[in-house]
C-alpha cells in the first residue's frame, strides 16, 4: 500500500454531513435571565432526589454568554454543523400567552455568530424544555399544550426562516412521555396510567405534524424538516437470514407507536391490539397532520438490542444484556456498534425513507479528567470509530444515510444525572467554565477533515 492508502474504507460520500449536537437546557444556562420562564427541567431538577446531587440546569455551560467563542472554538476543530434546540420558555415564557422579544433577539445573535464562523445550524424546536406554565396546565397529557406549539412553532420558524433551513421537530418523543409521564424518571416526573401516557404520545405527535406544517408554511425555499426518533433498535444475534428476519420483526413491533403510525397515517391493527382499552383518544383530522411528507428522519442511536429467532412459533426472542456485557458509564448505554447499521437499515426498509440522519450517537462516563492540559478518552475514540465503521457499512450496504452527528460537542446538564455523566468531547470544567478538546475531538476533527475513519 501507498502511504496514506493503508485504510481499505473508501471516503464517506462528498455531500456527507459530520456534526456535533446539543440542546438548550443542557448547555445554555441563564435559566431566569432576559425574560425566560420556567422549564419543566427547573423545576424537576429541585424535587430533592430526583437529580444527581441536585444539580440544576441553571449554570450549565454558561453557553448563553459565550456562544462567540464556544462557535470559535467549534469552527477551529473544522466543525461545519451544529444540531441545537430552541428554548421555549424563551420565546413564551408561559408556552402561550405574551412574546418574549429578548428569546428571539437571543437566537437572532447566535444564528449570526455561527453564520460568522461558517457553522449551519440545524434546528430542534423542542428537546425536553416545557414551560412548566403549559405542565401547570396538564403538560403534555393535554392539547392545550399541542395549541400552544402550533402556536410556537409558527412564531419560531417565521422569525429564523431567514438564518435556518434545517429543522426538526421534536426530539425522542419517547423520553419527554413515557419517561416523563409513565415512569417518572425525568421531567416532569409523573406517574400516570397507559392509557393517559399513549395520549401523551398522541399529543406529541399531533406537535411534530404541526412543526411540519410550520416549516411548510413559514420556512421558505430550501428549507427542510423531519423528526428526530430514538426509536428501538434490534441487532440480529448472527447475521442470519433467520435472526435477521427475527430482529426486523421485532423493529416493528416495537417502533409501531411513533414511527409506525407515522408511516402508515393511522395506529396500526398490531399496536391498537397491543393497547387495547388504553388507546388514545384521536380525533378527525389528527393523522392528516401526523403524516405530512417530510424530508428526513433524524435517528438518535446508542445501543440496541440483540434479537434472535423465536422459538416454538414466536416471531423473535429478544435478549437482556448479560451483565459482563461492556457498557459506557450509563446503564442503558450498552456498546453495541452494529447498532447503527442495523437500525438505519431497518428504518429505511420498514419506513422506506429517502434522508437518514444519525442526529445523536455518543457515549458518557464519569471520570475524565484534566491531566497537562489533555483528556486521553480513548474510549470515546473507540466508540466514536467503531460507530462510524457501521455507519460507514449502511451506506455501502445502500442504506440512504446522509449525515452523522456526535453528541455532544461539550460535557453538559446531563438531565437526571446532573453534571456528573460527561458526554462531551470538549470537556467542560463547571467550575471556571474552561473549555479543553479530548483527545476525541481532534480524533473526529480529522476524520471530518479526511472523510475517512483514521
Ligand atoms: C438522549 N435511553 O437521551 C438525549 O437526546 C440527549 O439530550 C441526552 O443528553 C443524550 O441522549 C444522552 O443521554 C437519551 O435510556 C436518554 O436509552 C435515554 C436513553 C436514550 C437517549
Amino acid at each position: 500500500h501507498a502511504p496514506g492508502a493503508l485504510s481499505y474504507e473508501s471516503p464517506f460520500p462528498p455531500d456527507f454531513v459530520f456534526g456535533v449536537a446539543a440542546a438548550s437546557a443542557q448547555i445554555e444556562g441563564a435559566a431566569f435571565e432576559d425574560g425566560k420562564g420556567e422549564s419543566v427541567w427547573d423545576r424537576f431538577s429541585r424535587i430533592p432526589g430526583k437529580v444527581h446531587e441536585g444539580h440544576t440546569p441553571d449554570v450549565a455551560c454558561d453557553h448563553y454568554h459565550r456562544f462567540d467563542e464556544d462557535f470559535a472554538l467549534m469552527a477551529s476543530l473544522g466543525f461545519k454543523t451544529y444540531r441545537l434546540s430552541i428554548a421555549w420558555p424563551r420565546i413564551y415564557p408561559n408556552g402561550d400567552g405574551a412574546l418574549n422579544q429578548k428569546g428571539l433577539d437571543f437566537y437572532h445573535r447566535l444564528f449570526a455568530s455561527m453564520k460568522k464562523h461558517g457553522i449551519e445550524p440545524w434546528v430542534t424546536l423542542f428537546h425536553w424544555d416545557l414551560p412548566q406554565s403549559l405542565e401547570d396546565r396538564g403538560g403534555w397529557t393535554s392539547r392545550v399544550t399541542v395549541d400552544a406549539f402550533a402556536r410556537y412553532a409558527d412564531t419560531v420558524v417565521k422569525a429564523f426562516a431567514g438564518q435556518v433551513k434545517h429543522w426538526i421537530t421534536l426530539n425522542e418523543i419517547l423520553c419527554f412521555t413515557l419517561l416523563g409521564y409513565g415512569t417518572g424518571g425525568k421531567a416532569p416526573g409523573r406517574k400516570e396510567s397507559d392509557k393517559v401516557v399513549n395520549q401523551t404520545y398522541h399529543h406529541a405527535l399531533l406537535c411534530h405534524g404541526h412543526g411540519v406544517r410550520a416549516v411548510r408554511k413559514f420556512g421558505g425555499a430550501g428549507a427542510v424538516v423531519g423528526l428526530t426518533d430514538n426509536c428501538a433498535v434490534s441487532v440480529p444475534v448472527t447475521e442470519t437470514p433467520a435472526d435477521i428476519a427475527a430482529a426486523r420483526a421485532w423493529f416493528v413491533d416495537r417502533n409501531a407507536q411513533v414511527l409506525g403510525a407515522i408511516h402508515a397515517g393511522k395506529y396500526t391493527a398490531n399496536f391498537l391490539a397491543r393497547v387495547g382499552a388504553d388507546a388514545p383518544d384521536v380525533q378527525p383530522g389528527d393523522f392528516a397532520l401526523i403524516s405530512l411528507p417530510t424530508d428526513f428522519l433524524g435517528l438518535n442511536i446508542y445501543s440496541g438490542t440483540y434479537v434472535r429467532a423465536g422459538k416454538n412459533g414466536a416471531a423473535y426472542e429478544a435478549l437482556p444484556h448479560p451483565v459482563n456485557y461492556p457498557r459506557a458509564d450509563s446503564p442503558w448505554l450498552r456498546l453495541v456498534p452494529q447498532s447503527l447499521y442495523w437500525g438505519t437499515r431497518f428504518s429505511h426498509e420498514v419506513y422506506g425513507h429517502q434522508a437518514l440522519y444519525i442526529t445523536e450517537n455518543g457515549c458518557g462516563y464519569d471520570e475524565e479528567p484534566v491531566v497537562n492540559g489533555e483528556v486521553l478518552d480513548l474510549h470515546r475514540r473507540d466508540y466514536l470509530r467503531s460507530h462510524l465503521r457501521e455507519a460507514h457499512r449502511a451506506i455501502a450496504a445502500g442504506v440512504p444515510l446522509k449525515g452523522y452527528f456526535l453528541w455532544s460537542f461539550i460535557d453538559n446538564y446531563e438531565w437526571e444525572d446532573g453534571y456528573q455523566r460527561r458526554f462531551g468531547i470538549v470537556h467542560c470544567d463547571f467550575k471556571t467554565q474552561v473549555r479543553t478538546p479530548k483527545l476525541s475531538a481532534r480524533y473526529y476533527s480529522d476524520v471530518i477533515r479526511t472523510r475517512r475513519i483514521l
